[in-house]
């Protein structure tokens, strides 16, 4: 008789575990939302979003988060940005967020500062950096509601940066748009992460939250593997073709990308040419990067500094310093400005590398920003190193490292 309860029990219990989530009357459930993911055995990031595609029901939570990961500390900066209903992500960042004039651009011309450098000076776009409803959104209690409603620019729901250690990015949305709706959200940075949301009946099946994770811990896995097998294959690459001249051009990778993978380090780690020869960095589709040398020029210059513009963009009154953590200024979002260094966005030199105290970069090169160069970069080593060699990083991702050894 016992048996038999207890069976009986554990056939229900089955039973309402088969059931899809959701239902008319089952409570809200909470969708976790990774953007992009670091892997274990090298320093890669998955530029993508876990998951793809989401089934929610009106009323469900989504939680957005991005991990940091102390091996790549400048990478897995992320946000969330909702897109209201109709608004394709092709569509919406070619109009509102790649466009230079668009309202969602991620980096906008400083109008007030350096006017006699061509382009002005540079700062990311404070839409991108600050919640545009910093009401909600922070913890579960509190989700910010979303229903789709407006139009590509108003009617966007953006996270803004989050400021903590482990994550970037920590943010509750309760989805109120009705079933039948889709709408997408993406990482205003790293357009490349995007997960479309389907709104659908309350007696249709939403997500299971239980095999997303465990689908996105397999992906990660896989991804795993095939980072370590992709560094393995680049990391003393010797690839190198004869230019017209008889010097040999070889090959390089500023950020080594394969599909959603993105390898954090210059590729390979050591190259040896000789004198003459020329290197060609290669850049990718999903992370933006700088090849800069010297090294110590590279490391000591602040790419992004946090100022205050205490009369805004329309006075001329010189910026001051902002502080390192929110509010930064004592305006607020009216003042601070994240300033991009004027040697940062722009190539600088003349393609041919002098030792110690020439400065040669790349400038920012990667993913389709209009104004960004996503062509290789090519720089000549005309003088020989020494045995050390010439080494050199990205100036935004600082641990991203490589040498070239001139032989004479
Ligand atoms: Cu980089």
């Amino acid at each position: 008789m016992k048996a038999r309860l207890v069976g009986a029990t554990v056939a229900m219990a089955l039973s309402l575990a088969a059931l899809p989530v959701g239902g008319a009357s089952a409570a809200p459930v909470t969708h976790e939302v990774h953007f992009a993911a670091f892997t274990e055995g090298v320093a890669a990031e998955v530029i993508k979003s876990f998951p793809g595609t989401l089934r929610v029901h009106s009323g469900d939570l989504i939680h957005f988060t991005a991990n940091t990961d102390p091996a790549i500390p400048e990478a897995g900066v992320h946000g969330a940005g909702l897109l209201p209903k109709g608004q394709e992500p092709r569509t919406w960042l070619r109009e509102q967020a790649t466009n230079l004039e668009g309202p969602w651009a991620a980096f906008v011309p400083d109008p007030d500062e350096q006017p006699d450098l061509v382009p002005s000076a540079w700062k990311i776009s404070n839409r991108m950096i600050f919640p545009n409803r910093p009401q909600c959104g922070a913890t579960a209690d509190n989700p910010c509601d979303f229903d789709g409603s407006g139009d590509g620019d108003q009617g966007v729901l953006a996270s803004g940066m989050g400021w903590g250690v482990d994550s970037f990015l920590d943010f509750y949305v309760r989805v109120t748009a009705e079933a039948g709706t889709t709408l997408w959200a993406l990482c205003p940075f790293h357009p490349a992460i995007r997960v479309r949301i389907d709104v659908v009946a309350d007696d249709e099946a939403a997500s299971s939250p239980e095999a997303v994770a465990a689908a996105r811990e397999a992906a990660i896995a896989r991804h795993a593997t095939k980072a370590v097998a992709l560094h393995e294959e680049y990391v003393d690459a010797r690839i190198g073709r004869r230019g017209r001249d008889g010097a040999k051009v070889w090959q390089a990778w500023a950020g080594l990308e394969a599909g959603p993978i993105f390898l954090a380090g210059m590729y390979p780690r050591t190259l040896r040419v000789r004198q003459g020869d020329t290197v060609e960095w290669n850049f990718g589709r999903k992370e933006i990067h700088t090849v800069s040398l010297p090294l110590n020029t590279a490391l000591q210059t602040p790419w992004l500094t946090v100022k205050c513009d205490l009369d805004t963009d329309a006075g001329t009154a010189e910026d001051v310093d902002g502080a390192p953590a929110p509010p930064f200024c004592p305006g607020a979002t009216t003042q601070v400005e994240f300033d991009l260094d004027h040697t940062f966005p722009l190539p600088i030199g003349n393609g041919s590398f002098g030792g110690a105290d020439d400065f040669e970069t790349s400038g920012i090169r990667g993913y389709g920003y209009p104004g960004l160069r996503s062509a290789p970069y090519r720089l000549r080593f005309n003088k020989a190193s020494g045995r050390g060699g010439f080494a050199y990083a990205c100036m935004l991702h600082y641990g991203m490292r490589g040498k070239i050894v001139v032989a004479d």
